[in-house]
């Protein structure tokens, strides 16, 4: 038996839905999904295993001009992800209208990989209107198959799934055939708790927001988790805690709950503020939380 595998690169402008699309395709919930642009800040790898074939998903940061280091680095995700895919998932929605000098979609007009476009949220538009959206894509990327989807809805996931398969070359696996992700417990602790932040705070706050897991200990029946929530100013800490305290009450409470869900075991968060000034400039403090500069 021949066995299939190979890298499936999920790219595209910020909340067009590649997040949900990812977690649609692996299968499982491995990025968490918000309203607000830059809610992905790294690349995730999400592997689905059988016999036959293994395919290694990465969902990636929207594209956005950089305004400080941080998101450089994000950008340099997403730009890594359309030079080392076997499939590229070009994802957008039926709202957006790229403009000429789209730096990245020009990318993608020029690659070489198969390009698989994903129209998303076609759920929120009639569908005559969609046959015009689907036109203009075809005359942007001539090249690349177009697959109308609503990924909220699980609407057309499966052809698309199928056709990744079809396209994958013959190839042993990259990874152990038991793995689901190259990401940690500790990392999909921080991101559950920054989905948290996302949700719960407004403005710039949640993008000014680092979340480190201090301590994990795993026993039998119970993990005790304390995670540090990195702010940018001493200004931020207060908003983060909140009146009497209570809005990083929510944010422990809510966040413990998914991490009950995620490791199916009882959880007992901490979580505590701490300043560290400017962080989002601070080679230092990036490196050492996982962003490559
Ligand atoms: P990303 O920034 O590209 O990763 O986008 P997300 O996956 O985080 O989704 C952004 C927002 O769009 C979230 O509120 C999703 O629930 C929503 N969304 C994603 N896919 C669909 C869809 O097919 N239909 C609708 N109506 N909303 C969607
Ligand atoms: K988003
Ligand atoms: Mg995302």
């Amino acid at each position: 038996m021949t066995h299939k595998a190979g890298f499936v690169n999920i790219v595209g402008n910020p909340n067009v839905g590649k997040s949900t699309l990812s977690n649609e395709l692996v299968g499982e919930r491995l990025s968490i999904i918000t309203s607000k642009a830059q809610t992905t800040r790294h690349r995730i790898f999400g592997i689905v295993n059988k016999p036959e074939y293994q395919i290694v998903f990465s969902d990636t940061p929207g594209v956005l001009k950089p305004n400080y280091k941080l998101q450089e680095s994000m950008l340099k995700f997403s730009k890594s992800a359309l030079n080392d895919a076997d499939i590229i998932l070009y994802v957008t929605d039926t709202f957006e209208k790229p403009d000429k000098n789209d730096d990245f979609l020009s990318s993608v007009q020029k690659t070489d990989i198969p390009v698989l476009l994903v129209v998303n949220k076609i759920d929120l538009i009639d569908q005559n209107k969609l046959d015009d959206i689907m036109d203009f894509w075809k005359q942007q990327l001539p090249k690349a198959e177009v697959f109308p989807m609503s990924a909220l809805h699980k609407f057309n996931v499966q052809n698309l799934f199928d056709r990744i398969i079809e396209l994958l070359p013959d190839s042993p696996p990259f990874f152990d055939k038991e793995a689901l992700t190259d990401k940690s417990e500790r990392f999909f602790v921080t991101e559950i708790i920054r989905e948290k932040i996302l949700i719960q705070y407004k403005k710039e706050i949640p993008y000014s927001v680092e979340v480190e897991v201090e301590e994990f200990k795993e026993a039998k029946e119970r993990i005790d988790i304390r995670a540090v929530i990195h702010v940018a100013r001493e200004s931020q800490k207060g908003i983060i805690i909140g009146h009497k305290g209570v809005k990083l009450k929510w944010v422990g409470i809510e966040a413990r709950k998914d991490l009950e869900g995620f490791f199916k075991k009882k959880v007992n968060l901490t979580t505590y503020v701490k300043v560290s000034k400017d962080w989002r400039d601070k080679d230092n403090f990036l490196r050492g939380h996982g962003y490559e500069l």
